[in-house]
């Protein structure tokens, strides 16, 4: 999977060099490319904010430097391919785990993260020509900007990719896979400071275990997550 992130902060990415995302670059799963979109702008001062057109406090991301950053990562993606572009916006829909599978299964990505009070509409609006665009918020609180959130999404859609993770086992036993919370884990020693994993754990009977964190991952579904209860799978 191809991953382009343009950003004035393209330094806020170097997370995804660490652990299973940096591995998985390294093992050419993943091929993610960095941009900075200040090396767009037209003036010395590379300038890529603008006061907001109709007035109003703050400032507003100028379209020209966001269509020549696109333009060079679509004169450099395969031929006759038309990338996703994911704009990270408080107004957008929101991740889920099924929004990263339908992601993880496309071949490139494109994140276009903003700052101030935004990005030109218009950005959006022409990018339709080029690619799937798609407006995707991570939760109902605000950011400073996208770029906190394309890190999140990020980590969230790489994992998914056939390979990154070693073991595909831990992805279909996890939370949210099949629409239940996580049941607890517990390792060694089995008396720690006077607290104990459950017998059932140590029993060596793997259906009764398997009965148990079923029982347990259905219990924290009801109890914290109700809403996710009434959806289930
Ligand atoms: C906030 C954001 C997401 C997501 C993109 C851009 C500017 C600051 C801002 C905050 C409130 C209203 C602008 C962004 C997010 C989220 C994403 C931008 N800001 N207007 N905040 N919260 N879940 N994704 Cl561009």
């Amino acid at each position: 999977m191809r991953i382009d992130l343009i950003s004035i902060f393209p330094e806020f990415f170097d997370a995804l060099d660490l652990s299973l995302i940096g591995r998985a670059q390294e093992d050419g799963l993943l091929d993610v490319r960095r941009h900075q979109l200040r090396d767009y702008a037209a003036d010395r001062h590379r300038t890529v904010d603008s006061p907001p057109a109709g007035g109003g406090a703050g400032m507003v991301m100028k379209p020209e430097p966001w269509a020549l950053a696109l333009e060079s990562v679509l004169s450099s993606r395969a031929a006759g391919t038309r990338p996703t572009l994911i704009i990270p916006t408080p107004s957008g829909e929101v991740l889920s785990q099924s929004l990263a599978h339908e992601f993880a299964a496309h071949e490139h990505l494109v994140f276009a993260p903003g700052r101030f009070e935004g990005i030109d509409e218009r950005v959006a609006a022409w990018a339709e020509d080029h690619f799937e665009v798609r407006r995707v918020s991570i939760g109902d609180y605000v950011l400073n900007g996208g770029e906190a959130a394309v890190v999140v999404m990020v980590e969230a859609i790489a994992r998914l990719v056939p390979g990154v993770i070693g073991n595909a086992e831990s992805l279909t036993e996890e939370s949210h896979a099949d629409g239940l919370l996580e049941y607890p884990v517990y390792t060694k020693p089995a008396d720690w400071r006077g607290l104990h994993v459950p017998e059932v754990l140590l029993s060596g009977d793997h259906a009764r275990v398997s009965d148990w964190r079923r029982q347990k991952s259905e219990e924290r579904t009801q109890r914290l997550r109700p809403d996710l209860w009434a959806r289930r799978a």
